[in-house]
């Protein structure tokens, strides 16, 4: 289920970032306090003035100009970070550029891309069979791998939450290397990676079954049903263990250095109705003590289900009595959402969602205390639907509202001192345009997040956009977050097509894309200009190996029988970066994307007779409607 190998990418050297200033809005709640409403209005002040309206709001504002530097990135400059977005229901990762918003390309994963040519070659077609053999998938939270705690610029992984997959993807070509069908779970949701070094990688499941799930067990008992969740090895893409739990699982966050895996749950209930998915007024979070497992592991404590070491992680398992429990159930309010850990380690924050609180559970404390519940020292009151939580690395927490349609700036330590419920941590409020699911911040992920940009992921675009038919665009919107006095200033709208998720922003610098194949790092064989060959390996059967350039292909016409099933592998001999050829091959559903350096093949039957023009569908030249070759299928004797 693995493509080719890959190369660790290099560090390059980060440019100077633009500065000026450009349009921007914002908007707050009524009940902010005095002094950060002030803070705020500067902001406001600031971009009026540049659309020639200081005056209007100069009685808030002290007339200096926008504190966000220019998101406006000119032709023929780039972007300063890249941002990974997890595409959900078109199953794959947008890459988008910051703080342009432009998107630079899709890395289709889990559905086939004729753009890509991904899922239409030999290779990347088997990787999605042997992987289910689905057609799409439910991409929510790309992770990008890390190395002492900072993006390395590998790999980046990411869920299907449809069919309980995982993929990684390879940062060197920016494409789908390995999909790993997860055993024993359904809905894998949250993903993310034991830090720093992402030793592991964790599916977490949502949707409890009983498991094994194959119709052996009692399928109409709820209370039978479980949940896992799923190790698997970054590197193999092999699960290594899972642990089974109670309640349900929605999403993760690893802490900073390795110790333990979060995960948030909604339906503690363990029911299959709403109302009775909501009845209680506390689920939990749920703290993975990842050695400890790892033990358990290795001295057997565990069944093994379709050939998976699975863990009894559930609250009256074995396991979990005494001192060291493979998995703490620390309680809170009410379905929790989102969990991220600060870039420091010393918290977990999960938000509330059907509560209007985040969940401060200082990580230190989870060993210290008998009761699980008093690991949580923070309570901040944020505001309505709370669903996830990014940082900016100078003690600020920014958690998503989608029930108020903002963005809550607040502060973790404020947090920690105040009284639960209290409202005094929260520092400002944004209004996004409409209903934010996710949101992150440049690099928050990491040990040392940039602190620079956030983006609020907006499920409802509603009005900001050309109407375009009963579906609209989502709304991603950019949020300058790098100037405390001024506060948090909205800068851009951007649509998007369904669905983003959530996302992971990573400086240029840490990537390293490559500009042509390796051709060391594919399986398939090299045949450069000269060394083409047409063999008739069998009665019914046809290889074929040749080149590709401008503008021409390795035969000019390639002649088979009826019924031939061809085997064609086409290397582009191109060295020039960005010298894509492609074979067409008209009534065949034959589209193989070959960039420069790259072979690859694709394997299909004759079964009409006639005439087929093989063209080239990636426009690489002046000649490059004369860049084809015949397909001459006899008819049977
Ligand atoms: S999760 S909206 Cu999208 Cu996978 Cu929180
Ligand atoms: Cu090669 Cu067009």
């Amino acid at each position: 289920m693995t493509r080719h190998t890959q190369r660790p990418a290099n560090d390059g050297e980060s440019d100077e970032q633009q500065s000026g200033a450009e349009d921007g809005f914002d908007s707050l709640l009524p009940g902010l306090r005095r002094r950060d409403f002030m803070k705020a209005g500067a902001a406001v002040g600031g971009l009026s003035g540049l659309a020639g309206c200081t005056s209007l709001l100069s009685d808030e504002g002290d007339g200096t100009v926008s504190a966000a530097p220019s998101h406006s990135v000119p032709p023929g400059e780039v972007d300063e970070y890249y941002a990974f977005l997890g595409g959900g229901q078109s199953g794959d990762v947008r890459v988008v550029g910051l703080p342009s918003m432009r998107e630079l390309i899709r890395i289709p994963v889990f559905q086939r891309d004729s753009g890509r040519g991904y899922g239409h070659d030999d290779e990347s077609r088997e990787m999605l069979e042997e992987a289910g053999g689905y057609t799409w998938g439910d991409t929510h939270h790309p992770r990008i791998s890390q190395t002492d705690g900072d993006y390395d610029g590998r790999f980046a992984y990411v869920n299907d939450k449809a069919n309980g997959r995982m993929a990684r993807i390879d940062l060197t070509y920016f494409e789908t290397d390995a999909i790993v069908d997860i055993p024993n779970q359904q809905g894998t949701h949250g993903s993310c990676a034991q830090l720093p070094d992402t030793d592991l990688i964790f599916g977490v499941g949502e949707f409890r079954t009983p498991i094994p799930n194959d119709g052996t067990g009692d399928l109409h008992d709820p209370d039978k049903y479980g949940a896992v969740l799923a190790a698997i090895d970054p590197e193999s893409m092999n699960v290594e263990w899972e642990v089974l739990v109670d309640g349900n699982m929605d999403n993760g966050d690893g802490s900073k250095e390795g110790r333990y895996f979060f995960t948030t749950g909604y339906n503690s209930e363990g029911a299959v109705t709403e109302k009775g998915m909501t009845r209680s007024d506390r689920d939990n979070v749920k703290a993975f003590d990842i050695p400890r497992i790892e033990a358990a592991v290795e001295a057997g404590d565990y069944e093994r289900i379709n050939e998976v070491p699975v863990v009894d992680g559930r609250k009256d398992s074995p396991l979990n009595q005494g001192d060291d429990p493979v998995v703490r159930y620390i309680p809170t309010p009410k379905s929790p959402h989102g969990i991220s850990v600060t870039p420091d380690n010393e918290y977990a924050i999960a938000s509330g969602k059907l509560d209007p609180t985040a969940s401060v559970i200082q990580i230190d404390k989870i060993d210290e205390v008998d009761d699980p519940a008093d690991a949580i020292v923070g309570q901040p009151k944020l505001g309505l639907g709370p669903l996830h939580t990014a940082y900016d690395g100078r003690g600020h927490a920014y958690t998503s509202l989608f029930i108020d349609s903002q963005v809550v700036k607040w502060d973790i330590e404020e947090a920690v001192e105040a009284d639960a419920g209290s409202e005094s941590p929260v520092i400002e409020k944004i209004d996004v345009h409409y209903n934010p699911g996710h949101l992150i911040a440049s690099e928050s992920y990491t040990e040392d997040p940039a602190g620079d940009w956030l983006i609020s992921l907006n499920k409802l675009s509603k009005d900001r956009f050309l109407p375009v038919g009963p579906q609209h665009p989502e709304n991603d919107q950019l949020i300058y977050i790098g100037d405390d006095e001024a506060g948090m200033e909205h800068v851009k709208d951007s649509p998007a097509h369904a669905e983003p998720h959530d996302a992971s922003i990573c400086h240029r610098s840490k990537l390293d894309p490559a500009k042509t194949y390796d051709p060391d790092d594919l399986d398939l064989d090299y045949t450069d200009e000269g060394e083409e060959t047409m063999e008739r390996v069998d009665d019914d059967r046809v290889e074929i190996e040749m080149y590709s350039t401008r503008n021409k292909y390795g035969f000019q016409e390639m002649t088979v029988t009826e019924g031939d099933t061809i085997e064609m592998q086409v290397t582009n001999i191109e060295t020039t970066s960005d010298m894509l050829h492609s074979v067409a091959i008209p009534d065949h559903d034959v589209h193989m994307r070959v960039a420069p350096q790259e072979t690859r093949k694709v394997t299909f039957t004759a079964d009409e007779p006639g005439v087929y023009w093989i063209y080239c569908a990636h426009f690489c030249s002046a000649l490059h409607l004369e860049m084809r070759s015949r397909l001459i299928v006899e008819p049977e004797e």
